[in-house]
């Protein structure tokens, strides 16, 4: 797929936040990058990429033959249900202006994230690559999942109309050092050790506990998109996450963090608050045809080093 005898030049969007983190970790640390390559890693400091003039500047500037398109308005559920109307234009901003800056410079592929919270909410189960438009999102995050939604639209006529191989890859919902722990704005796993270690017992989940999430860990996520960026030969999406078998309730996710928290406290829910989708099993059987040796890191081992890097970083965590 790639040219091996030309070292690439990796411009990563979204840089500083929990999966560009997981990125960094593998490329700089468990010998993700090949002699020659650079790889840069942007913040929102380096270019406002909702700014069309700033992403071509940051673009001409590093002149990338590859990307990682990370750069989002990202959050969890409740901050969804909270703004859908931003999360739909600054998505579609940064998206359309990555794309294009990186068409104009030639970059000769670019991989994108779209999430499995994007697909139809009606559906049959487990969802896969195919039934990304086939039918209205969740309510609560429309907003975000048309903007991820319309990534596979730009990669497919970038494709048709200027001969580009744009991809996508769909991770599922994604936790890890880095991650962003505020409690209202941030995704379960990482609220949830957030309210466990600052606010003792009880330790509150919200809503009922029973919906049901896969969830990968950042630096298994890490790992694969390196091989996406290598390897991967299709401008068509795919599913980056643990098998349908590897789903938990919100419950065991809670219990999870307890048990690698040491939390000894009571656990509580609070049916008041949403639930949000019920479920979203996706099916990794693309991945495992591509990969069918990957090994993911087990969850209560992702878990604890997480806890541990969040107790260890507590003070410069974002929070
Ligand atoms: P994150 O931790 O919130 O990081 C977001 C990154 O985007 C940060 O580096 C941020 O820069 C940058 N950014 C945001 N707005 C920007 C702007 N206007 N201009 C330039 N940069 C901007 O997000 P994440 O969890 O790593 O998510 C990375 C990607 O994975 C996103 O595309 C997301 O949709 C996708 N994804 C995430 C999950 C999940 O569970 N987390 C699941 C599925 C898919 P600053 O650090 O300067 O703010
Ligand atoms: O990660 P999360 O916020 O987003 O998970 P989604 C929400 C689920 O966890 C709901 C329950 O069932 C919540 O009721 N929950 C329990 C909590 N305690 C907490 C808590 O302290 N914090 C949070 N946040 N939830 C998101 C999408 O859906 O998935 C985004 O809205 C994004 O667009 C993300 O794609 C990956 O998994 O429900």
């Amino acid at each position: 797929m790639v040219d091996q005898n030309s070292p690439m030049r990796v411009l990563v969007t979204g840089g500083t936040g929990l999966v560009g983190r997981a990125i960094e970790h593998v490329v700089k640390e468990e010998g993700g990058a090949r002699e020659g390559e650079e790889w840069i890693f942007l913040s929102s400091k380096d270019a406002n990429l909702m700014d069309m003039g700033e992403t071509q500047a940051v673009f001409l500037k590093h002149q990338p033959t590859h990307v990682i398109h990370l750069a989002a308005m990202v959050g969890g559920l409740f901050k969804n249900m909270r703004a859908n109307l931003d999360f739909w234009r600054n998505n579609i901003y940064i998206n359309d202006n990555v794309l294009q800056a990186a068409h104009e410079v030639d970059a000769v592929r670019v991989v994108s994230c779209l999430s499995t919270c994007i697909f139809p909410d009606k559906t049959t189960y487990p969802i896969n690559e195919t039934m990304i438009h086939n039918g209205p999102p969740h309510e609560s995050n429309f907003g975000y999942s048309y903007a991820k939604r319309m990534i596979d639209v730009h990669n497919r006529a970038y494709h048709q109309q200027r001969g580009r191989c744009y991809t996508a890859v769909i991770p599922t919902n994604v936790f890890g050092p880095h991650d962003n722990f505020n409690i209202e704005d941030g995704h379960v796993l990482p609220g949830l050790i957030h309210k466990a270690y600052i606010e003792g017992s009880p330790l509150v989940v919200w809503g009922s506990g029973t919906p049901r999430r896969q969830f990968i860990y950042s630096l298994d996520l890490a790992r694969l998109f390196l091989w996406v960026l290598r390897e991967y030969p299709e401008v068509d999406p795919i599913i980056l996450s643990v098998g349908e078998e590897e789903e938990v309730s919100i419950k065991e996710a809670a219990e999870g963090v307890v048990e690698a928290l040491g939390f000894k406290g009571q656990v509580t829910y609070d049916r008041t608050k949403a639930d949000g989708q019920f479920k979203k099993t996706a099916s990794n059987a693309k991945l495992l045809r591509y990969r069918p040796n990957f090994t993911f890191t087990p969850f209560k081992q992702a878990l604890k080093e997480t806890c541990d890097w969040f107790v260890a970083n507590y003070d410069t965590a974002r929070k």
